[in-house]
């Protein structure tokens, strides 16, 4: 990086395209001019986010943003099965291909989400897929990118766990409709196809101790005793902080020890902080508590040895909990105070950046 001008250093030069990005003398002096990705590599880490091939395409200053923090990115949407097998056995790769493209041209590794979920699902298609459709399915996809050396992790399944006992089809507390052993045929199909990638199961509500924790838990040791190929173990971790209640760190590491413990990896996947209400009255405040949230969760990720983590998203502006359709009810009208990502809607860098900086150093 090269000194420009009165108190700003241009990362321009580590970029192809011509939106530069700029980083306080202040923050230089104070080490926070580290890249994420950087920061996270010194101690044989990754840090990444999701990404979105429109956001990237339309927006070169946050893909120039990805560009610089990320070592690890996850396909927000361009495998989902909506998206990439709209209708049986037509395939339309170009998101995922944009996708691993922009992810290669800028050395980041991708992981593949998700192919096996409830939602993002077309019309035609039956929950839980048939297997039939998850062969003609996974035979297309896990395919065609074998040999790709960008991605290389895969969300087999995504979700499975129900949220409640009520929800769930048995006494395994999968989604109704889904035996546990259609969960081993699938990742089994998918094995016969590519066993050479990351494979993952993901799920989120699991971050602390309850019904969903537990099931999660004999999910993934079912699927080990039966000789699955699971690798890693994803945890969402849409984690939601308050004044008002406090986060059980103590079990969150207990299940860690218990995931380690049946030989599988934990790995963070959609890591984002929200604020629950009672909302602070500033966003000083606010971006304190998100930062606070941010630190006392990823100290015990890496209490516990965990090496990815990937947020979803990177700033504000493309947070999911932004959008109509999944802002949580109780924080509509209050969308300025939804700052749950690294970076703000300008793309500034905010205290929960540092947080993660902190973590990581
Ligand atoms: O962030 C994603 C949003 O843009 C999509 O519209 C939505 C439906 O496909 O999925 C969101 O991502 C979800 C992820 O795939 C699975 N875990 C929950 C995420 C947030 O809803």
């Amino acid at each position: 990086m090269t000194a420009v001008g009165a108190g700003l250093v241009s990362c321009k030069d580590l970029f192809t395209n011509d939106t530069s990005i700029t980083v306080s003398n202040a923050s230089v002096a104070d080490g926070t001019s580290s890249s994420l990705k950087d920061a996270a590599r010194r101690v044989k880490k990754f840090y990444g986010s999701a990404i979105s091939e429109r956001d990237i395409e339309q927006d070169k200053a946050y893909a120039n943003l990805i560009s610089r923090e990320c070592s690890v990115a996850t396909t927000e949407g361009a495998f989902k099965w909506v998206v990439i097998e709209p209708s049986p056995g037509q395939f339309n790769f170009a998101p995922a291909d944009k996708s691993i493209n922009f992810c290669a041209a800028n050395n980041i590794k991708l992981r593949g989400h998700t192919l096996v979920w409830h939602m993002a699902r077309p019309d035609w298609l039956a929950y839980p897929p048939k297997l039939s459709d998850v062969e003609r399915h996974f035979t297309a996809i896990l395919g065609r990118y074998r040999n790709n050396k960008t991605l290389y992790s895969w969300d087999i399944v995504n979700e499975v766990v129900a949220d409640s006992d009520k929800e769930a089809e048995d006494q395994n507390g999968l989604r109704k409709g889904v035996k546990i052993e259609y969960v081993r045929d699938v990742f089994q199909i998918a094995a016969a196809i590519d066993n050479t990638k990351e494979f993952v199961i993901n799920d989120f509500g699991c971050e602390d101790a309850g019904w969903k924790q537990d099931k999660y838990l004999n999910l993934v040791k079912y699927l080990k005793k039966n000789d699955v190929k699971l690798d890693a173990v994803g945890l969402q971790a849409h984690m939601w902080f308050s004044k008002n209640y406090t986060w059980n760190a103590t079990a969150f590491r207990n299940f860690l020890k218990q995931l380690k413990g049946v030989g599988v990896k934990p790995i963070i996947t959609e890591l984002d902080v929200i604020i629950d209400t009672p909302l602070p009255n500033t966003l000083a405040e606010l971006d304190t508590m998100v930062a606070d949230g941010y630190k006392r969760f990823l100290d015990v990720c890496f209490t516990e040895g965990i090496d990815t983590i990937i947020t979803w998203g990177l700033s504000d502006k493309y947070s999911w909990l932004r959008h109509p359709d999944y802002m949580p009810k109780k924080l509509a009208g209050y969308k300025n105070f939804i700052r749950p990502l690294p970076y703000d809607d300008k793309l500034q860098p905010k205290l929960a950046r540092k947080a993660i900086l902190e973590s990581f150093n």
